[in-house]
């Protein structure tokens, strides 16, 4: 059998303590659909947070959760129109059942937040993943179907959020971007903190071109700056190609970018209006 680096339901337990006294991240996934974890959590920086201690992912199938020979997760919607609802009662109950096994209180003010992933929700940023990866437990609730009912959203939910604008089969591949974005996050998962002070000045903006060896390749030169040994010229040209794709590709950034003058002249001279 293939060794999953994450625990599925039947090996519950409490997260480990990492050295220093630094308690893991938990994450539990409440899904329709467990087998679409597997594999991409076992390839990634989330397999080596995972051996290394610093987090616990459990992945949870709401059908475990409902009742009746059937097992029905969903139903259609009071009012009439199609399409299918997530009922509440296996919901309500798995999220009880994880709260309860961190010997937590389900609902909102408790230690952890209960984020609902949905067409609804705020999108994701960067500063949202920032902001979560300072939770030590992290209860992720993927709708399928039209959605929930709207009572899990108005007494379980602490977070609704959205991956972005288009339209996607369930919340699964969303819990997945939220795992991988929180998780490089926690200190000590990526081996080195390695931003040099040139790289967060270029915070903000987007990245200038990167290029390696070899020098010619198919008649196409690398910028002659870059094999110029003149470091500061090297550092003005990156900034100056970072500033030009922000204009050209995401001028709404520019707005949240802190521009020196002289920035702000190099922008202006391709027409910004900083
Ligand atoms: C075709 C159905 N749509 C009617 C306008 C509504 C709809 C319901 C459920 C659309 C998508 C979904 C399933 N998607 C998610 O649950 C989801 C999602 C997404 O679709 N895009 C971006 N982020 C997310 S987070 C969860």
């Amino acid at each position: 059998m293939r060794r999953m680096a994450f625990r599925s339901e039947s090996e519950v337990s409490n997260p480990r303590s990492v050295s220093g006294g630094v308690k893991s991240m938990l994450f539990d996934i409440l899904t329709l659909f467990p087998g679409l974890f597997f594999g991409v959590f076992d390839e990634s920086i989330v397999r080596r947070a995972i051996e290394a201690g610093i987090i616990s992912i459990r992945i949870h199938n709401i059908r475990d959760y409902a009742e009746g020979r059937h097992s029905m997760t969903d139903d259609a919607p009071y009012g009439g129109g199609g399409g299918m609802v997530m009922k509440p009662e296996p919901i309500f109950r798995a999220v009880e059942h994880v709260l309860t096994s961190q010997g937590q209180q389900a609902g909102a003010g408790a230690g952890a937040r209960v984020i609902l992933l949905s067409p609804q929700g705020r999108p994701l940023t960067q500063q949202i993943a920032c902001e979560l990866s300072r939770w030590e437990h992290l209860l992720l609730i993927c709708g399928r179907y039209e959605g929930v009912d709207e009572r899990v959203r108005e007494h379980l939910i602490t977070d609704e959020i959205s991956i972005g604008d288009y339209v996607l089969s369930g919340g699964e591949i969303p819990a997945m971007v939220i795992v991988e974005a929180v998780t490089r996050l926690i200190p000590g998962v990526l081996g080195d903190p390695g931003a040099t002070f040139e790289d967060s000045h270029m915070e903000g903006l987007l990245e200038y071109p990167h290029y390696t060896r070899p020098a010619e390749y198919r008649d196409w030169e690398v910028p002659e700056v870059l094999l110029s040994g003149d470091h500061a010229l090297v550092v003005q040209w990156r900034r100056e190609e970072a500033l030009r794709r922000t204009f050209e590709r995401r001028p709404e950034l520019l707005s949240k970018a802190t521009l020196s003058e002289r920035d702000k002249e190099f922008l202006r001279r391709l027409g910004a209006g900083v």
